[in-house]
């Protein structure tokens, strides 16, 4: 009895070995072949261009996952998010501000006159949601939860932010307050970034004045400075635009 069993597990080994033998000739004759197929085409082979650019495109996605301003940060289920979120920074919104009064004025790149925005407009866009960790440069952050617009959707939607008759975006964006005591410079990248919000809402409530009342951003891939509070003006330039800390001697891009 023993004996036999001995025999088969003989036998079962050698075919293993067998199969294993052959699936690794096989490996190596199917590579070497197929070797010989991909560097044998003639260059005008159109599959060629096409595999190498499956490649780079590989590469470009993981470049961009790392390197870009297009990686996302990373969001949070609303439970997480501050019921009462901290308030910081009251440059340019101390004053009262009615609400219905106020307007986002477009500045024009080219001297037109600018075009005024009310919070319908705004709101007429898509809404969007984002519950994320909000850093201040002071050391302290905080996830909370803001609701508005992507601000790509308003510039595409009004067709704003593009060089005249071109598909060309200036370089940056520039945001300041209606007193223009505070304001910030936006490279183009960041602000077209999916997270990047025009907001109305925090915790799903009108925004208290303190936190930005009527429109404020919020764009979670730099730190809270450039989270503009109670936007006035917004315009459009090749060159970095004014930023209030940045005259302080911050860093200006700020970026996460
Ligand atoms: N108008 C205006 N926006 C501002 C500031 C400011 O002083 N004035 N401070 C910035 C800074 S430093 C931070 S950390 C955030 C704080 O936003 P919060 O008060 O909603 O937490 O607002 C930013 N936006
Ligand atoms: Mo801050």
């Amino acid at each position: 009895m023993e004996k036999k069993t001995e025999q088969w597990s003989d036998k079962k080994i050698q075919r293993r070995t067998f199969f294993s033998f052959a699936g690794f000739l096989l490996a190596s004759v199917g590579g070497w072949f197929s070797w010989k197929w991909f560097s044998g085409l003639p260059p005008t082979n159109n599959r060629l261009p096409e595999l190498t650019r499956d490649v780079l495109s590989f590469n470009e996605r993981i470049k961009d996952k790392f390197f870009s301003h297009k990686h996302l940060a990373k969001t949070y289920p609303k439970a997480r998010a501050a019921r009462k979120p901290r308030l910081n920074g009251f440059i340019g919104i101390k004053d009262d501000i009615d609400t219905e009064k106020w307007r986002l004025e477009v500045v024009s790149p080219t001297g037109k006159p600018s075009i005024y925005f009310q919070l319908k407009d705004i709101q007429a866009l898509p809404k969007e949601e984002i519950i994320f960790d909000f850093k201040c440069i002071e050391g302290w952050d905080q996830i909370v939860h803001y609701s508005g617009i992507k601000f790509s959707d308003f510039l595409n939607k009004y067709k704003l932010g593009k060089k005249e008759g071109t598909n060309e975006w200036y370089k940056y964006v520039g945001l300041e307050t209606p007193d223009a005591k505070y304001y910030v410079g936006l490279d183009i990248e960041s602000v077209l970034h999916p997270q990047t919000l025009l907001c109305f809402e925090v915790n799903n409530q009108p925004l208290p004045k303190l936190h930005g009342a009527p429109l404020r951003l919020i764009i979670p891939v730099k730190y809270g400075v450039k989270n503009l509070k109670r936007i006035g003006k917004m315009y459009f330039s090749d060159t970095p635009p004014r930023d209030y800390w940045h005259e302080y001697g911050y860093d200006y891009d700020v970026t996460l």
